[in-house]
């Protein structure tokens, strides 16, 4: 440990801490821009300058070291006017179309630049303008509104391993961009959205069906359904003022009815249903043969990762399409048969806290419905933005209970949201069809929390069988190398894109952090608490699905409906 003084008031951190943790250590707000707390340093922006004592200028306090008996000061006229003039030069090269934006009031260049009282711009002169990069169906890259604070650039390549960005070009003409100035839809880009999810402006956002959606919703001749994937109902209530993690599904529900939703039903029911397909066919591979280790393949970024990374490895990937896609086919065929709509005349929205998840939609083969499963994909983002045009008072919303049958889940289907929670879910009905007895227990611990890599050894009847749950596409990299060189002695496998699980996916509420997502996860375990059936195959309405119409796990109607695969 080492002593630092910070403006007259001494803290003790440890020695390899910078200026900038030791003044939050000391409870005092240094404004930041170019750093992220989970990102490596980088010292770009200088937003973050102090004064130390005795260095030749003001220092970037997130890259700066401390040493014993240092003296900073953070607050001098000489700081204030620092910081200032590197904000009005951002500003100066920024759109000042704040009231149009895609963040506004929740971007923190428009917050730093109120923190610090500018009023006015001292600086005019050239301005940058780039064409809009949104050929892709699922993120919109606006170059005009990039402050070159290269977290995009860390979160591909740190976080996860894609390496799809980079500072190009020099002086006024630096931008960041995917090689060779191309969009995201002609490189190896996975969508998961994580460069949006640290974009501190809207130089990179999600593409914005709202307007689509809307337009469903009004028109009389369309029968407009909605279903919410398992993460949204965690941090919906983050973009319209309630705490971090809050549990809002009742609200979430009364919100999706009073916009004009006809039907509002639940991704956590073909969640279960996934379960029964996904976990049959681990049982078959375990029994019978095939590709072991077997992979999970619900999340879409992941899956788009190994179809560009590891494509020699895509026999692993389970062939069960995501509950959201399942959901999309079942809706146009089951739920339209039983309602006696014609599935023509159905739209089916999605609520997802992903942004990739709008490309799954449009992936050509996911139309076993006959029409495009999916019609819209809207990010928890953009569903609140949707409520508040709405006008609706989220807070003072009553509960509301989803609509039968495809509402109907289970605590199974709900953990889907977070990492290791496919794998739990998994295990809670795979456990009981192969020993036909109860699980003394249900909540498998060891795959839960937000360990990068995790593993567990699980008895399912006489085999023992070795589980592994990654997060995060650089982790995904690690396991999928291991499989490549025959080390990977699992027999299942679940990979997720995001940090945390779909609880921190590309399209959920911004700012994030390690904290911000630990009150999601923990939501979501008390989710699955309150249900009352808590396995998938226990759900009456999946009981239901299969002894009216589908018949049985992995059966004809269901290999048409709920399995796909995937494009080298
Ligand atoms: Fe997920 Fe899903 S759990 S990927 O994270 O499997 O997006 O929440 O909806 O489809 O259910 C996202 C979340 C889902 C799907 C489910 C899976």
């Amino acid at each position: 440990k080492v002593t630092v003084t910070i403006d007259g008031r001494k803290v003790e951190v440890p020695k390899t801490a910078t200026v900038l943790e030791a003044a939050q250590a000391a409870g005092v707000k240094v404004p930041t821009l170019c750093y992220h707390p989970e990102l490596r340093p980088e010292g770009a922006c200088r937003v973050c300058m102090v004064e130390v004592k005795g260095a030749r200028s003001l220092v970037a306090s997130c890259v700066y070291p401390v040493n014993d008996g240092m003296v900073v000061n953070t607050n001098t006229a000489d700081v204030r006017e620092g910081r200032k003039t590197v904000v009005e030069l951002l500003l100066a090269n920024h759109p000042q179309d704040c009231f149009s934006c895609a963040r506004n009031l929740n971007c923190e260049l428009q917050s730093i630049a109120a923190d610090l009282g500018i009023r006015k711009i001292r600086f005019d002169g050239e301005q940058t303008n780039y064409p809009l990069d949104d050929k892709n169906p699922c993120l919109v890259r606006d170059q005009s509104k990039c402050i070159l604070c290269g977290r995009c650039i860390r979160a591909c390549s740190e976080r996860q391993g894609v390496h799809v960005y980079s500072f190009t070009n020099r002086g006024f003409n630096t931008t960041v961009s995917p090689a060779f100035g191309q969009g995201l839809d002609q490189v190896a880009c996975t969508y998961c959205g994580q460069c949006s999810a640290v974009c501190p402006t809207a130089a990179i956002v999600e593409k914005d069906d709202t307007a689509s959606v809307w337009k469903a919703i009004s028109d009389p001749t369309k029968h407009v359904v909605v279903q919410t994937a398992p993460a949204v109902r965690v941090a919906l209530g983050e973009a319209l003022g309630l705490d971090h993690g809050t549990i809002v599904t009742g609200k979430m529900v009364a919100a999706l009815r009073r916009i004009g939703f006809d039907k509002v039903f639940d991704t956590n029911f073909s969640a279960d249903l996934t379960i029964l397909e996904e976990g049959s066919e681990l049982i078959e591979r375990l029994t019978h043969g095939g590709t072991m280790p077997m992979i999970t393949s619900c999340s879409p970024g992941w899956v788009n990762f190994i179809e560009l990374m590891y494509p020699d490895l895509l026999d692993h990937l389970s062939t069960a399409k995501s509950p959201q896609q399942m959901f999309g086919a079942l809706t146009k065929t089951y739920y339209a048969e039983k309602s006696g709509i014609d599935p023509k005349n159905i739209v089916s929205v999605s609520i997802m806290p992903c942004t990739a998840k709008k490309a799954e939609a449009v992936r050509p083969e996911m139309n076993s419905s006959g029409y495009q499963d999916v019609d819209y994909v809207l990010t928890t983002r953009e569903l609140g933005r949707m409520i508040r045009e709405a006008g609706l008072d989220f807070a003072a919303l009553p509960s509301e209970e989803y609509d039968a049958p495809l509402g109907i889940s289970t605590g199974a289907g709900m953990i889907f949201g977070a990492t290791g929670g496919v794998t739990e879910a998994a295990l809670r009905t795979v456990v009981e069809i192969v020993t036909g007895k109860p699980l003394d227990n249900i909540e498998f611990k060891d795959v839960r929390g937000m360990t990068g890599l995790k593993e567990a050894v699980v008895p399912v009847g006489d085999l023992q069988v070795k589980v592994a749950v990654a997060h995060t596409l650089a982790n995904a990299r690690i396991i999928l190398d291991k499989i490549r060189k025959g080390e990977a002695d699992y027999q299942f496998i679940e990979i997720m894109a995001c940090p945390g699980g779909c609880i921190g996916g590309g399209g959920q509420p911004v700012p994030v952090c390690a904290e911000v997502r630990e009150k999601r996860i923990g939501s979501i375990y008390d989710c699955d608490q309150a249900y009352e059936i808590r396995k998938s195959h226990e759900n009456p309405a999946i009981q239901e699905l299969y002894s009216t119409w589908l018949g049985k796990p992995l059966g004809e109607k269901s290999h048409k409906l709920l399995h796909t695969h995937y494009h080298p």
